[in-house]
């Protein structure tokens, strides 16, 4: 981060969970185009590690996780000169907010989050409370920022809409204290689905590691995954979501890492096989992801940069969050 001037900036804020390791659904459909968005907007990054106790994690592994998921975003091009890239738990402000929006949030609209629905059937042995307040804390981030705007993918869209209600709300009991935010899913931000099961979406969670391709895959992982990817009996490279969600999906990954459009693909690999163009997309995300990779390995051996640069990040994303804390703290009464 250097000299931090605020240039009247729209603000963006958004965040990731370190809840395994970065996928590739992850990279084309959110963090290429965070990057994209540094220039033109005052951005505020977190890694959202509060919100990944919802599901119980190994201590060590989810440690772990959090490193690893900060130097890859670094290493993907988030960059401290020009963002606010800090660790959400690092910033009090946020736990603090969430309790005082809790208390004007309603169990009934809570009760209608789809990912909660989701998440409690998929961990139905730890249905907890955080889970079911899960959309409050999320509001409590991007109200802290007064953020404009907030990228998310579209399966986050209905929180936003909660996070629109509950500031609305909170600004029409006690005044102007929440910008109220606009939640936008990236025009280029490719939704990719699950190589085993193209109908779901690639998700870090997900199981079936061969569904899943990780951005820290080795080359002939990578390879493999693809070359075992789902398709049809149909063999035509066409892109057609309903009846052919396998070469579907192999299409919009191809196109977002060579820029292709889907009738260029279509032509180019007309009459060819599935294994060609398997081969085709399995190398073209290596080459993507390997520049990538090396910047990884050498940012996660230097532990003083990212301390450095986490720090410095808390600290600035802690003031700035303060003064909303603070003014909703006095609208409600608190004495302050
Ligand atoms: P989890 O499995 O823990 O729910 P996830 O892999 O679904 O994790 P999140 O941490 O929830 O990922 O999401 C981080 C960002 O990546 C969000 O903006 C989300 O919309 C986006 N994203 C996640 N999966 C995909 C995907 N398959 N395609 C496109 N974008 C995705
Ligand atoms: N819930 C989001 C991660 C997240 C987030 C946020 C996104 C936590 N706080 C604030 C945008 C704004 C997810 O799982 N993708």
């Amino acid at each position: 981060m250097g000299e931090r001037t605020m240039e009247k900036k729209p603000i963006v804020f958004s965040a990731i969970q370190p809840s395994g390791t970065m996928t590739l659904g992850n990279y084309l459909g959110a963090i290429k185009n965070w990057v994209s968005m540094q220039d033109e907007y005052f951005c505020f990054y977190a890694l959202a590690d509060l919100h990944t106790i919802t599901v119980r994690q190994d201590p060590k592994e989810f440690r772990k996780n959090i490193l690893d998921l900060y130097a890859l975003l670094l290493a993907c091009g988030v960059d401290p000169e020009k963002s606010v890239f800090f660790i959400q738990s690092h910033v009090s402000a946020h736990s603090q907010l969430a309790w005082l929006l809790n208390c004007y949030t309603q169990f009934g609209e809570l009760s209608r989050m789809t990912q909660f629905k989701d998440k409690s059937r998929k961990h139905a042995d730890n249905i907890n409370a955080g889970l079911f307040t899960y959309p409050v804390l999320m509001a409590a981030d991007i109200l802290l920022y007064q953020a404009d705007k907030v990228p998310v993918g579209a399966d986050q869209l209905q929180h936003l809409e909660i996070t629109r209600d509950i500031a609305t709300r909170f600004n029409g009991l006690y005044g102007n204290v929440f910008k109220i935010p606009e939640g936008f899913v990236p025009k280029n931000g490719a939704r990719v689905m699950s190589l085993q099961t193209p109908e779901n979406k690639m998700s870090k969670s997900d199981e079936n590691v061969n569904g899943c391709v990780y951005v820290l895959d080795k080359p002939e992982t990578i390879m493999k995954k693809f070359k075992r990817a789902i398709t049809d009996n149909d063999a035509q490279v066409r892109f057609d979501p309903e009846n052919k969600p396998g070469i579907t999906n192999l299409m919009t990954i191809y196109s977002a890492v060579t820029g292709l459009t889907s009738e260029q693909i279509e032509s180019d690999f007309s009459g060819r096989g599935y294994g060609d163009f398997k081969t085709a997309v399995g190398e073209a995300v290596v080459e993507n992801l390997r520049p990538i990779q090396n910047e990884y390995e050498r940012i996660i051996k230097d532990r003083a940069f990212m301390e450095e640069t986490w720090t410095k990040a808390a600290d600035f994303a802690a003031k700035f969050s303060q003064r909303t804390l603070d003014k909703a703290m006095k609208k409600i009464g608190y004495i302050l």
